[in-house]
Parts: structure tokens; sequence; C-alpha cells
């Protein structure tokens, strides 16, 4: 008889899949990847969870979990092979959640809101990048990561935000964040969880 798997409904590109990929393949779950793209949501998705956002993960007894942070948090504690759970910093990831996301959508889509201009938002994009610079330099002793799962929920986000504007990305004067961000992006584990899927198909 065939193992079930939990079910993972995820879009390649969105960064809140990227940190529950990330997570779930650091604990090495074994699932079935149903890729999706956002205009056009599976049925049996939305049905398991209705705010029809990515990513939802289903178990095997039909529990569903649809927030990114969740499934992180599931996926550690399924497996934490070195000890990240207790290191991650929440306090930090609920910044980048809940202040800086919101900038990056306005300086990556401005036409989604009237008036924007784009300045204000990069340089407030800029000042969290110069903040998460000094964390990561004075983490130089933990490999320059920041500890945890931390990275892996917040690198998505800092990488679709460098590549909005990849020369004013280049130009700014944070070396430490710089080579964190290639690190992640360079990884084995980023290149894995970036493999491109099909699209899933009822079948
Ligand atoms: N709080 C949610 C946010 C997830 C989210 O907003 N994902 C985006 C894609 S990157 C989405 O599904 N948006 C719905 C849509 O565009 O229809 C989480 O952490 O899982």
């Amino acid at each position: 008889m065939s193992e079930t798997l939990p079910i993972l409904y995820s879009f390649r590109r969105c960064p809140y899949a990227m940190r529950a990929r990330l997570s779930l393949h650091y604990a090495g779950v074994k699932l079935e990847h149903r890729e999706i793209i956002l205009r056009d949501k599976p049925q049996a998705m939305l049905e398991a969870s209705p705010k029809g956002t990515i990513p939802v993960l289903i178990l095997p007894d039909g529990s569903v979990i649809d927030e990114s942070l969740d499934i992180m948090k599931w996926a550690a504690q399924e497996n934490d092979p070195k000890g990240w759970l207790a290191q991650t910093d929440f306090t930090l990831i609920a910044h980048n959640d809940t202040a800086f996301k919101p900038q990056l959508d306005r300086y990556k889509y401005p036409t989604r809101y009237d008036g924007e201009d784009r300045s204000g938002a990069q340089e407030n994009c800029r000042v969290y990048f110069e903040m998460l610079n000094t964390k990561i330099a004075e983490c130089a002793q933990r490999d320059k990561q920041l500890g945890g799962l931390t990275d892996y929920a917040i690198f998505p986000f800092i990488r679709q935000c460098a590549n909005v504007d990849k020369d004013w990305f280049a130009a700014l004067p944070y070396v430490a964040l710089k080579n964190w961000l290639s690190a992640h992006l360079d990884s084995a584990i980023f290149k894995d969880i970036m493999q491109k899927h099909d699209l899933w198909q009822v079948s």
C-alpha cells in the first residue's frame, strides 16, 4: 500500500511558500508537492483553506496548516536536526512580516497604491536592510546566519526586494547582508526547493 504523504499546495515564486518549503526540506519531510497558480486556485485547496493563500499543508490525518510560520513550526517539531526551533527569532520574523512586507509591496507594486511613488517605500526597505545588516554582522560567530529558522523565514523576502532594482541593491553598502543573501541563494537547499514543478492537475 502506498504511504499517505502530507500535501503541500505551493507556488514557486511566493516567499511565504519558499519559507515553508525550506523548513519542510530541512526537516526531511516527504510530501506530495502540488504546484498551483494564484489566479486559478484548485477547488481542493480552497475547500481545505477557504482564505486562499499559499502555502497550504494538509496532513495525512486531514488537518490543515495554512500559515507559513505554522508550517515552519510544524516541520521543526517533526524533525529539527540542528535544534533550530528554539533559536528562532520570532520577533524579527514578525517585524519582517508586518512592517517590512507592506513596504516591499509598495516598492514592488506601486501601481496598486494611490499616489505611491516608491521612493518612501524604497527608503523604508533600506532602513530595514541596514538593521538586518548590523544583526547579521553581529552574528559572525554563528556562520553569519541569524540563527534558527529565522534565515529561512526572512531571506525569500529580501531576495524579492533585491530583485526589484538590482542596481539599487548592488549600490547599498551592506556587505554582511549581501553575503548572507548570496550564501542562501547559492545554497543546495535553495536550489532544491526552487526546482520547477508542473502545474498540479486533478487526476
Ligand atoms: N499569512 C500568510 C500569507 C501568505 C500569502 O499572502 N501568500 C500569497 C502569495 S505570495 C497569496 O497566496 N496571496 C493570495 C493571492 O494572491 O490570491 C502566510 O504566512 O502563509
